[in-house]
């Protein structure tokens, strides 16, 4: 029991196959008592099923577009809690327009400012709300992808935003560390979620990853889940502002030393 005694927010668990379903199964597993935010009234059908599969019965609207939202979510928490040990900020978005096409020609001043606001900025808005009621030994973490160091087609703008949010996860950790709160990111390989089904190509993404990987596959969302559960526990107390990968070896791998057939 990793989690015994801990209580973690949830925030982006959109439906069953999102990653933060992975991890909330992981934490719930390891004894952690869960609370989720979901973005709008559409996405809360989804959620409760897998809230109550979880014992949870804190659900609570979070638009983190708005620091109004933001305020009154984890004011309505305090109610439930007075105090937590941390969060899991399983949050990304950029305008479809921006991921399809060539990086110069697509990206907008205005796309790049939702992408930057939406998937880096929130986390820092979700941590300066949450700080009052933080307790020691608390941890928040968050979800990247290797598209912040590396091009691939389509990703564009929110390989910027994956940079920025990699960049905050070290500057949060720093400014938090004096109160013992850790600060860290998972980067995740290529998962099937809501936010890859409308992505172009993405079963050729897939293979490809199988392809070079290591272990010669993909990872699922319990796979990220289990890593999730340990960076949010006290194994992990020497662990912070640190970007660890969950991509079955993909990054490291600069040629497979075997084809693998689709
Ligand atoms: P998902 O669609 O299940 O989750 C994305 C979540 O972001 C949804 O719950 C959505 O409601 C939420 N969201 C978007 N805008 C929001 C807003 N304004 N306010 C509140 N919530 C908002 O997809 P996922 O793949 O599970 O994505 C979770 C995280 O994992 C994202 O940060 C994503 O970039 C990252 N990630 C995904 C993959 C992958 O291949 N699926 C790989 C690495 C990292
Ligand atoms: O971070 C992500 C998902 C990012 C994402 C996806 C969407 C699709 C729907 C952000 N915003 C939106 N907006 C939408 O309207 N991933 C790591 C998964 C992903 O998305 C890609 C990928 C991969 C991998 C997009 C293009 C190319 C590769």
């Amino acid at each position: 029991m990793l989690l015994k005694n801990k209580k973690i927010l949830i925030c982006g668990l959109a439906n069953k196959y999102s990653i933060a379903a992975g991890i909330a199964e992981s934490m719930h597993r390891e004894g952690a008592e869960l609370a989720f935010t979901y973005q709008n009234e559409r996405l809360l059908k989804n959620l409760k099923p897998i809230a109550k599969s979880c014992n949870s019965t804190i659900l609570i609207e979070c638009d983190v577009s708005d620091d109004d939202s933001i305020n009154k979510a984890i004011g309505e928490l305090s109610k439930k809690w007075e105090n937590f040990d941390g969060f899991v900020h399983s949050i990304g978005f950029a305008p479809a327009d921006q991921l399809e096409g060539n990086f110069v020609d697509v990206t907008t001043r205005d796309g790049f400012k939702i992408a930057h606001d939406i998937s880096s900025y929130s986390f820092t808005a979700l941590a300066k709300a949450s700080k009052p009621y933080l307790n020691d030994s608390s941890a928040l973490l968050t979800l990247t992808y290797h598209g912040s160091t590396q091009t691939l087609p389509n990703y564009n703008v929110m390989g910027l935003a994956k940079a920025s949010l990699e960049a905050n996860t070290r500057f949060l950790a720093a400014s938090l560390g004096k109160e013992n709160i850790r600060v860290n990111a998972i980067s995740a390989g290529p998962i099937k979620t809501l936010a890859a089904s409308g992505v172009k190509n993405f079963r050729k993404m897939l293979n490809h990853h199988s392809n070079i990987a290591p272990l010669g596959r993909t990872v699922t969302s319990e796979e990220v889940g289990n890593v999730a559960a340990f960076l949010c526990s006290d194994f992990a107390s020497g662990i912070t502002g640190e970007i660890t990968y969950v991509d079955a070896g993909f990054n490291i791998a600069a040629m497979p030393l075997q084809e693998v057939e689709d």
